[in-house]
Formats: C-alpha cells, sequence, structure tokens
C-alpha cells in the first residue's frame, strides 16, 4: 500500500518538476468564455476532459452509514461531530459547478448537492482568531484552506452529483469541492474540518504544491 502511494507521489513531483521547468512568466487567467465569476472557464494551462478521472492516494474507504461521522473542532466555541443523519438534516443547497484538477484537467458543469461548508463551520461557531481550515479525510489525506476561501458559498460538503449519490471512488458519501480552487484542496471522504489559528501543510502541501491553490492565477506549486 505504501509502495503505491510512493510511486502516486513520485508521478506527481515528476509533474511538478516538468511544471517548474517551464516559464511562467506573465501567464494569467485562461481561455474561452467566462463562468460566472467573470473569469475564463477553462483557467490558464488546463485542458477540458468529457470523462471524469478519478485521482487520490489508491486508498478508497468503505464508509457504512453506521461508521460515518464529521467532526468540526479546533479553533470553535462549541467542537461538534454529525452523525450523517444529522448531516442530511443540514439546510441543504445545489449548485453546478466546474472542476479543475493540478494535473491539467478540467471537468466542467457537475451538478452538486450537500450542504455549504460555511453553513457547517457555523454550526460549531469559530474562534475570532480561526483563519484556516485543515480538511482531514478517511483515508488518511490532509489538505489546508484560507477561512475566506472555506466559507464561499460555493464550497460544498457534496452528497450528491448529477442526480445520483456521489459514488465511493469519487469520495462518496461525503466530500468537499471548492471551485474556485485546484481540487485537490477538495477532500473526499472527508472525516474532519478543523478550524486553525495559522496556516500548515497538508498532504500535498508538504510535498510542494501551493497553500493557496488559485487556478487563474496559475498558483500549482510553491
Ligand atoms: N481524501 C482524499 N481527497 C482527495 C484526494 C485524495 O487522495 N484523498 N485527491 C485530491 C485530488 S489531487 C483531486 S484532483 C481530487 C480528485 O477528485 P475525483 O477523484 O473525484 O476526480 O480529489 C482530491 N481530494
Ligand atoms: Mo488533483
Amino acid at each position: 500500500m505504501d509502495d503505491k502511494i510512493d510511486r502516486i507521489v513520485a508521478a506527481r513531483m515528476k509533474l511538478m518538476e516538468r511544471f517548474k521547468a517551464k516559464a511562467h512568466e506573465g501567464e494569467a487567467e485562461g481561455s474561452g468564455p467566462s463562468n460566472r465569476h467573470g473569469m475564463p472557464k477553462l483557467p490558464v494551462g488546463q485542458r477540458h476532459v468529457e470523462n471524469w478521472p478519478v485521482l487520490d492516494l489508491g486508498i478508497h474507504p468503505m464508509l457504512p452509514e453506521k461508521r460515518w461521522r464529521l467532526t468540526i473542532d479546533g479553533a470553535v466555541h462549541h467542537p461538534v461531530t454529525l452523525t450523517l443523519r444529522d448531516f442530511m438534516e443540514l439546510p441543504q443547497v445545489e449548485d453546478t459547478s466546474d472542476f479543475h484538477c493540478v494535473t491539467t484537467w478540467s471537468r466542467m458543469d457537475l451538478a452538486w448537492k450537500g450542504v455549504r461548508l460555511a453553513d457547517a463551520i457555523a454550526l460549531a461557531e469559530l474562534n475570532e482568531d480561526a483563519t484556516h481550515v485543515m480538511l482531514h479525510a478517511y483515508d488518511g489525506y490532509t489538505t489546508n484552506i484560507s477561512l475566506e476561501e472555506a466559507l464561499k458559498p460555493d464550497v460544498l460538503l457534496a452528497h450528491t452529483v448529477d442526480g445520483a449519490p456521489l459514488p465511493r471512488e469519487h469520495g462518496g458519501p461525503v466530500r468537499v469541492i471548492t471551485p474556485q480552487l485546484y481540487a485537490w484542496k477538495g477532500a473526499k471522504w472527508v472525516k474532519r474540518i478543523e478550524l486553525m489559528v495559522g496556516d500548515r501543510p497538508g498532504f500535498w502541501e508538504e510535498r510542494g504544491y501551493s497553500m493557496s491553490a488559485l487556478p487563474w492565477k496559475n498558483d500549482r506549486y510553491r
């Protein structure tokens, strides 16, 4: 199993070195018509895919409803742990958004249903000095997001996509999506939302990926 992760990491590091070897001076934004935020629908350095690739560390945890829990803790006044039933009773929203992977594919117009990450965080009443969020997942994955990005209304804890329950390989029963950041910031099989005072790198960020991950700035690595 560790061998498999090592191979995945090595492939990603090779991609990172290739990207860094090229000049990206002055590059920004992207191409095509604008999205709803006034940014080009296809960010710089990305290409469209019609399929939806599965990208992760090769571990797809089995999470029966009985075992699934979501904890919101860290720099909060009231840490909470939700069952799947508690979670499904939170306000539900629907939103169609795009998905940009740092390995250069973009999958457009996925129709999501779920709970706003902002609403889940509000349940725990975050401390005034909280600045970042660490997402922890059931496969051991972690990723960090600034609170400003995490609270955007299209950042969802998603359980449904294109009208069907989110498949296990895409992070079901519940994953995070971050349509305005590269998709590695959206933890599949999310387990814990840790509010932080200050920033700290997650799995890929420790290995050289960007802390901020802004697709329209070609902000992939650091
Ligand atoms: N738990 C977990 N979440 C994860 C990952 C992972 O390895 N584990 N990979 C990230 C990466 S790099 C991408 S591009 C997207 C891929 O989501 P998909 O497999 O549904 O396309 O999930 C992100 N979230
Ligand atoms: Mo990715």
